[in-house]
């Protein structure tokens, strides 16, 4: 049977905006209270599903959240009306405001972890939505995140859902973002790669001096065991605590993995030949041929890749097995990176290609391409198990530019979020938009009696 990795996007939702929330993504810091642009934003995330659309790959869109969250400023102690709890906010403090509106969910490589059937003990797809517990506005996107995977991914002799682990630094988990699996062919048994910051329960294993480690081996080890994965294949590794201190906030930001390559930088891992070794040795087991491409320092410095964002990038294989590798503008306006790439392409390795998208919206909150995707290999009758209407497709991708143009505004500033129209916008969008990707009553707003 023929299987695919399918990409499920993140749609930006309407209040998209910079708020400066994320300690140790150097981004989010950098360009904290700029001026954002919803609309723009959305429109960038759309044409990169559109091209991969338009190059034969098979490509899903994920819903936004309900941003205000006023619910989670109820939960803060703001009451009154809707309007009341935004205005009472915004008075008494902003920066509750602006975590409650953040659009973060675009970052759908952090919404859960997924494991394909062909390794997983009742052959199902299993999904864990990720507590996300490291950053306040992120930890209220999980229960959203569970329905609206729930909507896309319905059939229960094919999906299996779990609940985020339970909410505590201890079992801090980023999803999809530190998991990357390796495989001869999608709908073969598989490598899964976890990759943690820290261990929670175990004071021997290094962490970072300076910045948090969002991922710890606990959460990772929790995750492999409700998906039902066997110790032959899964390897776990842990990331170098120094380049997190470099702003390497998730594994994805030095380090990409598709097929039976990883793409990784020189720095990324701790004890990295024992890893690799690791990798090679039970990916061969599954008879699969692992290939390192490691990126040395002399070549590409980890603040290079921080700023470029070279690792944040989606590595796709094409119909004839050919690899190309989808990066954010910022490679090429970055001198070394791009001379890296050029020669990469070049040496009839297994990356044949490269496209370069214009993401700066979300790459101004550390964004990249592979951020804003979440990856499901599928067979053809899982896929076909897929709620059809959240797969992107041309007459799709035209129905949401138009929604965006129709809901969307161009600008999003502190007194924009603390206006409580945009609530009554938001909705009303996203309204619409559970109809048009036939989602059902997702949303709390949605849902209230
Ligand atoms: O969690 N930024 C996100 C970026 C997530 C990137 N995802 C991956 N690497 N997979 C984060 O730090 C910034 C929001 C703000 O500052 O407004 C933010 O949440």
């Amino acid at each position: 049977m023929k299987s695919y990795e399918v990409n499920f996007d993140g749609l930006v939702g309407p209040t998209h905006n910079y708020g400066g929330l994320s300690y140790g993504n150097v981004a989010s810091q950098s360009n904290s209270q700029q001026s954002s642009n919803p609309r723009e934003a959305a429109r960038q995330g759309l044409a990169k599903m559109k091209a991969l659309v338009d190059m034969g790959f098979q490509q899903g869109v994920l819903a936004p959240q309900e941003r205000p969250d006023v619910a989670a400023l109820r939960r803060l102690g703001f009451s009154g009306s809707d309007g009341d709890v935004i205005q009472r906010a915004a008075k008494e403090s902003m920066p509750l405001l602006v975590a409650s509106c953040s659009a973060s969910s675009m970052w759908v490589a952090n919404a859960a972890t997924v494991s394909p059937s062909a390794d997983t003990a009742d052959g199902r797809v299993h999904f864990t939505a990720a507590n996300l517990n490291c950053k306040y506005h992120r930890s209220i996107e999980h229960p959203t995140t569970s329905r609206v995977l729930g909507a896309m991914f319905a059939d229960e002799r094919h999906f299996a859902h779990h609940a985020a682990l339970p909410a505590v630094a201890q079992f801090g988990d980023e999803g999809a973002a530190n998991h990357t699996r390796f495989c001869r062919d999608y709908g073969e048994a598989g490598v899964e790669f976890f990759v943690y910051g820290r261990s929670a329960f175990d004071t021997r294993y290094p962490a970072p001096q300076k910045y948090p480690a969002r991922q710890t081996l606990e959460a990772s080890r929790a995750v492999a065991r409700l998906h039902g994965l066997h110790d032959d294949g899964v390897v776990y590794a842990q990331q170098n605590p120094a380049v997190i201190d470099q702003g390497v906030f998730h594994n994805d930001v030095i380090a990409v993995g598709n097929g039976e390559v990883l793409f990784h930088h020189e720095d990324a891992f701790l004890n990295s030949d024992a890893v690799l070794a690791e990798l090679r040795a039970k990916l061969a087991s599954k008879g699969g041929r692992f290939q390192s491409i490691r990126v040395p320092r002399a070549a590409v410095t980890v603040e290079d890749a921080v700023r470029s964002y070279l690792f944040n990038s989606q590595l796709l294989t094409r119909a004839d097995g050919s690899m190309l590798l989808v990066v954010p503008e910022e490679c090429r306006n970055n001198e070394r990176v791009w001379h890296y790439l050029t020669q990469l392409t070049g040496q009839n390795g297994p990356v044949a290609e490269v496209k370069v998208f214009d993401l700066k919206q979300s790459m101004q909150n550390g964004g990249g391409p592979a951020c804003l995707r979440l990856r499901v290999a599928l067979n053809e009758t899982e896929l076909a198990a897929v709620n059809p209407g959240v797969i992107m497709t041309a007459p799709l991708y035209d129905t949401l530019l138009h929604w965006v143009d129709r809901h969307y505004r161009d600008r999003m500033s502190d007194a924009d979020l603390a206006d409580p129209q945009l609530l009554v916008e938001c909705r009303a969008a996203l309204d619409e938009l559970t109809q048009i990707l036939k989602l059902g009553s997702v949303y709390p707003f949605q849902r209230q009696p």
